[in-house]
């Protein structure tokens, strides 16, 4: 039976809504913990009984934390300012100073002014640079904020005015300062490439649950170590920063805080100018399970918050939009007055009794030190899950005429009368002239301010950002450790994926580093047939396995485990390459040398997460991706998509990136145990790109002395049985098409073809590079020979090389083969169909190698051109097929 409900205007509940939250400001005002906990099973129990209760995501637009809840400042706050000052000083002047020299010469200083204060209280009460004897906080600084963590340095005595002075002027006699964070060129200062838009935030998250890995492997002391990720409220709009927040939730990744810089501005102009960035990042951020921190207002808005008890104040802010914002902090006081409080007659009233200059000087809480200080504190005292930290500053503060503007972004330097007062208002003791040169300065050592810095830093366990890399103390395994994947596979046919699995297994077992390697895989583990290594070593969950899982009854079952050693990041290459450049960089900065293998689809690779490649370069990272399921041909099936003719040329992009696409397992073998020896034992900042094979074949025994050919790229597989009068390179699986047109050249056309494997075109062509540089640099010399001519010797004719990626691959040899290199490769979208056809259509298999022969030996006059014609139509070569390279 239903009951006619009395509509809820026709009960008055005031008086029991009072007592209610008479009640509840009791518990609060004893402790707001307790107050939010009673909510929360207030609501829970409100769904029990089918009550609807829709949670906001967002809050009103104000600090999180009120100002009954503030803990007094603990710091200096003279002393603080007159730091920061000095910093604000350095930063600018070392980008203006650099510009006025070197015009375009670039930097940025609009984004620091926004941040300092920031900065600065994380570096005097929460940046640890230790914990005992672990390594500290990791700091992601917003890249190009970097002038003033340079700044700072500087005025801790760690850079000297000849370093200053060389900020973006990295190729003069005196060690520079690079533009953005890059460990690759400031080896002892970065740790961690950032400027990249998004690739900082998204590190930063898996860099987090790298650390829980560690711990919970028992590979680190667990510690309370923390993550900041300085993140642009503008650089919110990659994907790659917030495509993974959602992690950090779920793995209750409470050592990781971002800090949002919000103030309102990207590069060209206002970030959300018609709505609040803030509002939309808290309910994102919110609704992904992070604990939200916002920081909007200073504390001199604290006070007209008070006087304001009819709540307008707060509703004429949520009137408001970014670009009013934005546009208040671009004029005055007098116009903030008009504008925003002239509104209501009672908000004029609130101020009447400021100055315009205190309207102006209104702080926001990213300006604030002791609104941060408490936003900080309470991020690292959350347990459970992330923090994120929504700072509301301004672009360009203190920067006169620039400040918040659209164009603050690109200010490279001040108008003398700028700068002028921006040496005034921060105290800066120089004289005009040296402001207009942007001069820098740093009080003695002694002074006050300074022994006040260094004081809190070596309260907080030393400076930061450092790099350190600790002594090698690696033994990487014999190539004789091996010797099951060197023998060949008897036969049997088998492709290089599984051989690299079943290496990849036998390493998981070794009592030394099986415990560093650190296997990767987005979801695609069947894939590569990783079954039996889930089983033994066991996908990584920080809460164990807390279910059954259905095939537990089977040999093979899922196992997720708490010291599970795989880590299986679901289908997000993104992510997973994170995770890779987390494990390929902890031998620096956690200093356990953990060797990771990522194991993907080779198309979703480096044409997917190209710049975070760039950067793990960057990082000096170490580690193999390994690209599965590669070639354009040999991937069967799946076509345009799926099928990659190009990661090799693309891995080659990347200085520090060593290829190898292995036809055999004992290739494979060779180059893993190689890559181990040079990353981990010599310490070589190199990382490798392999890529492996779903073809099925006997794999052969390694040839007698042919380690070395391999590693440096090329090696003589199979001589001719006869006097050879051409050359065959071949690759990966198409090695075995050019092993077969061999034969065919031989038995029907006797023509007699030495056959080479070619690993790496990539590293024959470094070499060739390298030695040619040599050459042009010492013309007086005795002439050095690239590795790829002596490896020929006196081998003679035409070279055919067929590979299964582009042309290009094998072209980087041309400058040193010249008119001998004929080249079949797989330009064009893939097809889905089987490996015959998909090499015929790409003309990569064995009658196309052979005709292909035949071709330039009848161009050079050493074949009949009649019968290579009909060679090309008995071998059944369509000469009139459309070009694949473009069908
Ligand atoms: C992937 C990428 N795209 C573009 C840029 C160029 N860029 C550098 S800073 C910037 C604006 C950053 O705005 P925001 O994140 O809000 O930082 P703010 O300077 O405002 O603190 C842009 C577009 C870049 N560094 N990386
Ligand atoms: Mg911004």
């Amino acid at each position: 039976m239903t009951m006619k409900l009395e509509t809820p205007a026709q009960i008055d509940f005031s008086a029991e809504v009072s007592e209610w939250i008479e009640a509840f400001d009791d518990v609060v005002a004893d402790d707001w913990q307790h107050g939010a906990e009673l909510l929360e099973t207030l609501r829970q129990r409100a769904r029990e009984a089918g009550v609807p209760t829709p949670s906001d995501v967002t809050t009103p637009y104000r600090n999180t934390i009120p100002k009954h809840d503030e803990v007094p400042y603990p710091g200096d706050r003279t002393l603080e300012k007159r730091v920061e000052s000095l910093i604000r000083w350095n930063a600018m002047a070392m980008v203006h100073g650099q510009n006025k020299k070197d015009a375009g010469i670039g930097g940025h200083i609009s984004t620091y002014s926004s941040l300092a204060t920031l900065l600065e209280v994380g570096f005097n009460h929460f940046f640890r640079a230790k914990y005992g004897e672990e390594p500290g906080d990791f700091i992601y600084f917003q890249g190009h904020a970097s002038p003033g963590v340079y700044a700072r340095a500087y005025l801790e005595g760690r850079f000297d005015d000849d370093r200053l002075k060389n900020f973006r002027h990295e190729l003069r006699d005196t060690p520079g300062l690079s533009s953005y964070p890059h460990p690759w060129l400031m080896p002892d200062f970065w740790r961690f490439p950032t400027v990249s838009m998004g690739i900082g935030p998204l590190n930063a998250i898996y860099q987090a649950r790298f650390m829980r890995y560690l711990e919970n492997r028992g590979l680190i002391k667990a510690t309370p170590r923390k993550i900041w990720a300085f993140v642009g409220d503008g650089e919110t709009d990659e994907v790659d920063t917030l495509g993974a927040i959602s992690l950090g939730s779920r793995e209750k990744l409470d050592n990781l805080i971002f800090v949002v810089n919000c103030n309102l501005q990207r590069l060209d102009g206002p970030v959300r100018g018609n709505k609040r960035i803030i509002d939309e990042l808290e309910g994102m951020f919110r609704g992904a399970g992070w604990n939200v921190i916002k920081v909007i207002w200073g504390s001199d808005w604290d006070a007209l918050f008070e006087r304001d008890h009819t709540g307008l104040l707060l509703r004429r802010m949520e009137e408001c939009v970014d670009g009013d914002f934005q546009t208040f902090k671009a004029k005055d006081g007098a116009y903030l007055r008009e504008h925003f409080f002239g509104k209501y007659p009672e908000l004029l009233a609130l101020v009447s009794d400021m100055t315009d200059e205190q309207l102006e000087r209104l702080h926001r809480g990213g300006h604030d030190p002791a609104k941060i200080y408490n936003a900080y504190k309470r991020a690292i005292e959350h347990k459970g899950g992330p923090t994120v930290i929504l700072a509301k500053t301004v672009k360009g503060y203190g920067m006169g005429s620039s400040q918040a503007r659209n164009a603050t972004h690109n200010e490279k330097k001040l108008a003398d009368a700028e700068l002028a007062a921006f040496v005034k208002r921060f105290d800066i003791p120089i004289p005009e002239e040296a402001a207009q040169h942007g001069t820098p300065y740093r009080p003695a050592q002694d002074a006050p301010e300074i022994v006040y810095m260094q004081e809190r830093r070596r309260e907080l366990g030393g400076h930061i950002p450092k790099r350190e890399v600790p002594k090698l103390d690696f033994t990487a395994p014999a190539l004789d450790y091996f010797g099951e994947w060197t023998a060949g596979s008897n036969n049997r046919a088998v492709s290089t994926t599984m051989g690299f699995v079943s290496i990849l297994r036998h390493l998981l077992k070794d009592p030394k580093i099986g415990k560093l390697i650190v296997p990767i895989v987005p979801d695609e583990g069947r894939t590569f047939g990783l079954e039996s290594a889930i089983r033994q070593v066991g996908i990584y969950a920080a809460e164990g396995q807390r279910y059954t899982p259905h095939d537990a009854d089977m040999l093979l079952y899922y196992r997720e485990a708490k010291d599970g050693q795989i880590l299986e990041e679901g289908i997000t290459e993104a992510g997973s390459m994170a995770s890779f450049t987390a494990a390929g960089t902890a031998y620096a900065n956690y200093k356990v040398p953990t060797i990771p293998f990522y194991m993907y689809y080779s198309m979703f690779g480096f044409q997917r997460i190209g710049d975070m490649v760039w950067a793990f370069a960057d990082s000096r990272g170490k580690g193999f991706l390994m690209g599965g399921t590669a070639g354009r041909t040999t991937m069967l099936g799946e076509g345009l998509q799926h099928q990659d003719g190009h990661s090799h040329i693309l891995a080659s992009t990347v200085p520090t990136c060593v290829t190898y696409d292995p036809a055999f397992v004992y290739e494979l073998a060779v180059v893993v145990q190689d890559g181990i020896r040079r990353m981990y034992e010599k310490g070589e900042d190199l990382f490798y790109y392999i890529t492996m094979y779903n073809e099925d074949y006997a794999m052969p025994a390694m040839p007698e002395g042919s380690a070395e050919g391999i590693l440096r790229g090329i090696y003589k597989l199979k001589p001719a049985t006869g006097e050879a009068v051409a050359q065959l390179f071949g690759s990966g699986p198409i090695l075995n098409e050019v092993l077969r047109a061999q034969e065919i050249l031989a038995t029907k056309y006797g023509v007699h073809a030495d056959v080479w494997s070619v690993p790496s075109y990539t590293e024959l062509r470094r070499d060739a590079l390298a030695v040619e540089r040599w050459n042009r640099l010492h013309p007086a010399e005795k002439e050095r020979v690239p590795y790829v001519l002596s490896a020929l010797g006196e081998a003679k004719g035409p070279i055919i090389a067929a590979s299964d990626y582009m042309k290009a691959l094998p072209d980087v040899l041309s400058p040193w083969l010249p008119s001998r290199l004929v080249t079949l490769g797989t330009d064009g979208f893939g097809r889905s169909d089987n490996r015959e056809h998909l090499r015929r259509h790409f003309e990569v298999n064995a009658e196309a190698i052979v005709g292909a022969t035949l071709s330039k030996l009848a161009r050079e006059g050493k074949f009949k051109p009649k019968a290579a014609q009909k060679a090309l139509a008995e071998l059944g070569l369509n000469v009139d097929a459309a070009d694949p390279a473009r069908a």
